[in-house]
């Protein structure tokens, strides 16, 4: 009977490590612990034991089964262990592949000169204005001071959609329409980005479509010498902090006094060189104080209120700064001159 048992209990075991799968196991189960298995009828067997044996015999014999109910229920787990490991490996989501790259691009160089000087302006107080391309006469000619026949009109001849329609020769002609949109004398300070038409030729340093920033304060008591600190400021935040600037006597139609603001050349410093002309100077803007009959045309009293406008070229700017020998570099859209900017900080 021992024995017997033993030898049950052995090849219970071995059977066991042959079990794949949870189907198989419950069978395992049924055939060896169940009501009709082997077990069972090991300790039916008992009754023939003789009654002094029968007391060890059934310990054994439950000993057996505790032993083969813990090996089944460790078998159990190991292949519950398994099949949840095989389920969740077919389940399972590569979190891990490469993420789709996308081609970042950069800003253009032109358009990365309009931000900065927005910014350093931004920075001063003053709020971005944009208006129309496609611009009516008056308000790129007449409310600046430059009525029909003027001679300084022809620096300006531009394409015409009708005698009164125009494409824009600056943005000025926004900046009128906000000093007649603010009323009351009421003070304020505008930067004006945008694309520029003018009737030329194209050549290394002229296009027919250009950009320009311009600016303007209006308020009361505002002179010359505010302009020159605020454009000095400007020039320093925008070519370096020992940046030193000077006016030289121009002319507009819409300023008076008007001037040339030249910065010290960004390249030799101001000890001459190619790119100055050897001057030690380079010009980076016009710019005056406001015509009092364009404050009156704006609504504005000039007896009240005074003001300062500038006007910058931005290709003039930027092929300073990047040292581009030719306007139509930025308009062609060649990668190899992009590629080239695709460092510039945003
Ligand atoms: C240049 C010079 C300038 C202005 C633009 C302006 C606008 C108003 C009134 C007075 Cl509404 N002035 N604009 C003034 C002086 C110069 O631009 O060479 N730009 C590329």
């Amino acid at each position: 009977m021992e024995e017997k048992m033993e030898a049950f209990e052995a090849r219970a075991l071995e059977s066991l490590q042959t079990v794949e799968t949870l189907e198989a196991l419950d069978a395992w189960r049924v055939m060896y612990l169940g009501k009709k298995g082997e077990l069972a009828n090991v300790l039916r067997g008992l009754s023939q034991v003789d009654a002094t044996q029968r007391p060890r015999m059934g310990q054994l014999a439950n000993d057996v089964r505790d032993r083969l109910e813990h090996a089944f229920g460790e078998r159990r787990s190991l292949m519950e262990d398994a099949e949840r490991e095989k389920r969740e490996a077919a389940e399972a989501i590569d979190v891990t592949l490469d993420a789709r790259t996308r081609a970042i691009g950069a800003p253009h160089p032109l358009q990365f000169v309009i931000q900065k000087i927005e910014d350093i302006f931004v920075g001063f107080g003053f709020t971005v204005e944009e208006g129309p391309e496609v611009e009516l006469d008056y308000y790129n000619f007449e409310a600046l001071n430059l009525p029909k026949d003027h001679p300084a009109r022809d620096m300006q001849d531009t394409f015409y959609l009708s005698p009164d329609v125009l494409l824009r020769t600056h943005t000025s002609p926004v900046q009128a329409r906000t000093l007649l949109r603010v009323e009351n004398n009421q003070p304020f300070r505008i930067i004006v980005p945008g694309r520029v038409y003018r009737r030329d030729d194209d050549d290394a340093t002229h296009s027919h479509a250009f950009t320009q920033v311009e600016g303007l304060v209006v308020g009361a008591g505002i002179r010359m010498s505010d302009l020159k600190g605020m454009l000095l400021s400007f020039a320093r935040e925008m070519f370096g902090a020992d940046q030193d600037v000077r006016l030289r006597p121009s002319y507009f139609p819409f300023t008076e006094p008007s001037a040339e603001l030249d910065v010290r050349c960004i390249y030799c410093g101001g000890s001459g060189c190619g790119t100055c002309k050897h001057t030690g100077w380079i010009e980076i803007l016009g710019c005056g104080m406001v015509h009092p009959r364009v404050l009156e045309m704006g609504g504005y009293d000039p007896q009240v209120c005074t003001g300062f406008a500038f006007g910058m070229g931005v290709e003039r700017v930027a092929m300073l700064m990047y040292q581009v020998e030719d306007v139509r570099h930025f308009y062609v859209n060649d990668l190899r001159l992009l590629r080239q900017f695709s460092g510039l900080a945003r």
